[in-house]
């Protein structure tokens, strides 16, 4: 049984970045939809005792077409956005410290940078879609995007996402309408750096 990432602020918490009013209906109804989606296709499928990462991972295994898209949307929302709603804070760690930090130096050349790079990648995914920190065993980061609810496991990118934005329209639209960037800016607001360190630790584990 899969289950959602309890929400560790009030849905209010993070205004002005983030409306509470998305926050309320992108987890009790979307994330919520998307978990329901999982756990009824992944028992279908003979699945659900493995991990998300390792379904994920490992799309080709499940035969039927149909319950093989199903987990893939699902299954990517379920974990997209757990990874989403955990590395937001109303009291965020503004900047990243020690061994991921030196990461980002090495990869991007500073934190500003990193930041333009995921910025760029959010603004240009078309249509719905994420953008991605990710490390492999190493620790090198990469930046990536993905449409709809696709994510590095399921691109089989051989990396560990440690931090994920969601660009769908559900998650800016009733705020920035048509204004993605600045809901990135927003976003950047509330990222919560400890949690992507923490995150890029388990990733070279
Ligand atoms: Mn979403």
């Amino acid at each position: 049984m899969f289950t959602q990432v309890k929400l560790a602020y009030d849905y209010s918490a993070l205004e002005p970045h983030i409306d509470a009013l998305t926050m309320e209906t992108h987890y009790s109804k979307h994330h919520v939809a998307y978990t329901n989606g999982l756990n009824d296709a992944a028992a279908k499928a003979g699945v659900d005792e493995k991990s998300i990462e390792e379904i994920l991972s490992n799309l080709d295994a499940v035969e039927d077409a149909a319950l093989r898209k199903a987990i893939r949307n699902n299954g990517g929302g379920f974990y997209n956005h757990n990874l989403y709603f955990s590395i937001m804070s109303p009291a965020p760690k503004k900047a990243p410290e020690g061994k991921l930090k030196e990461a980002i130096d090495e990869a991007f050349g500073g934190v500003d940078a990193l930041k333009d790079t995921l910025k760029k990648a959010a603004v240009g995914q078309f249509g719905s879609g994420w953008a991605w920190l990710s490390a492999d065993k190493s620790g090198k980061l990469t930046v990536t995007a993905t449409a709809n609810q696709d994510n590095p496991y399921s691109e089989g990118l051989n990396v560990t996402p440690i931090l994920g934005i969601d660009v769908w329209e559900h998650a800016y639209y009733l705020k920035y309408k048509n204004l993605r960037a600045s809901y990135i800016d927003a976003f950047f607001e509330v990222l919560d750096w400890k949690a992507v360190e923490d995150n890029y630790a388990k990733a070279m584990a």
